[in-house]
């Protein structure tokens, strides 16, 4: 694929601290779309999906903050990310919270059979209402598009992601209801810990080889998979990261795979940034993903 589609996601429904809606701006300041077009693509940004921050900041479900807000940005994203693979592009979308991935994954299950996912972050992204112990949708986007979470969004996508085509690579904060969601579905993650063991090149080729059954893969990579030294700028830093090389490594193989057909950059916090540090490392990883190398 020559084409490249981007798509910003000015969204900060999901979670409780503002800022992270200026992500995609940040992340195109650090210049993402020079970056491409000199590794050969042809880059088409389709700017940003409308989002209804600031209506809607008061409004909740249940526990679940913003619902209607983040389920009418989810379906906008879901339509965009349809256009992108209509036109035969790779859809890199970028956040903004990361209860984006709930439209972004809308389109992408839809549109291929077999749909396998990284989930690369800090976080499970597991939680149902019953088990947030936040309200905050962005903790939820994994378990909505496995069919399990509030009817409004579940039924943003038509099919579902199976448990078996997920991996989960840097997790390191999970909460009760997420561990055993893990337990419960034999789910395949990477916790720190078997990054620490394993090493990220033998991470991500059993995640090759977890996902070799499915007909493309989706990333998904929130920034707080990273250590807080590298990316500051994230709602919900926890200590203890992958390194920028690690992720760099692992970016370049699963290039060298050439079995990604989308991604997600997502969480991008420049309020809480330093010198939009954490939107550069988001371009460099985006560029190693696409097939920048060293030489
Ligand atoms: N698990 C917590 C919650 O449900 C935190 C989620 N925060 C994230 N996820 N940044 O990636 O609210
Ligand atoms: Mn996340
Ligand atoms: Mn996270
Ligand atoms: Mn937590």
């Amino acid at each position: 694929m020559n084409k490249l589609a981007i798509l910003g996601v000015p969204m900060d429904l999901g979670q409780a601290r503002r800022g992270v809606d200026m992500g995609p701006s940040a992340i195109r300041y650090a210049g993402v779309a020079g970056r491409l077009k000199k590794l050969g693509y042809t880059v088409k940004d389709y700017g940003n999906v409308t989002v209804d921050n600031g209506t809607a900041q008061e409004e909740t479900h249940g526990n679940l903050k913003n619902l209607i807000a983040v389920t009418q940005t989810s379906r906008r994203i879901r339509d965009a990310v349809k256009t992108m693979l209509e036109d035969n592009s790779f859809p890199l979308v970028l956040g903004g919270d990361h209860s984006m991935s709930i439209g972004t994954l809308a389109a992408m299950t839809a549109h291929y059979n077999n749909l396998g996912v990284i989930w690369y972050d800090a976080h499970g992204d597991l939680n149902v209402p019953a088990t947030s112990p936040t309200g905050n949708i962005h903790g939820m986007p994994l378990a909505v598009n496995l069919g399990y979470g509030h009817d409004m969004l579940t039924q943003i996508g038509t099919r579902k992601l199976k448990t078996e085509n997920v991996v989960l690579i840097g997790v390191r904060d999970l909460d009760e209801g997420e561990r055993a969601f893990i337990r419960e579905h034999n789910m395949l993650a990477f916790t720190m810990h078997e990054v620490d063991v394993l090493g990220m090149a033998a991470v991500i080729e059993q995640t090759l080889a977890h996902l070799a059954h499915t007909d493309g893969i989706h990333l998904s990579l929130d920034l707080d998979a990273l250590d807080p030294m590298y990316c500051p700028g994230v709602g919900t830093p926890v200590l203890g990261g992958l390194t920028y090389r690690e992720s760099h490594l692992a970016m370049e193989l699963l290039a060298a795979s050439m079995r990604i057909v989308s991604a997600e950059f997502v969480e991008v916090n420049p309020i809480l940034d330093e010198r939009n540090k954490t939107a550069e490392v988001a371009v460099a990883l985006i560029a190693s993903l696409l097939g920048d190398t060293l030489l």
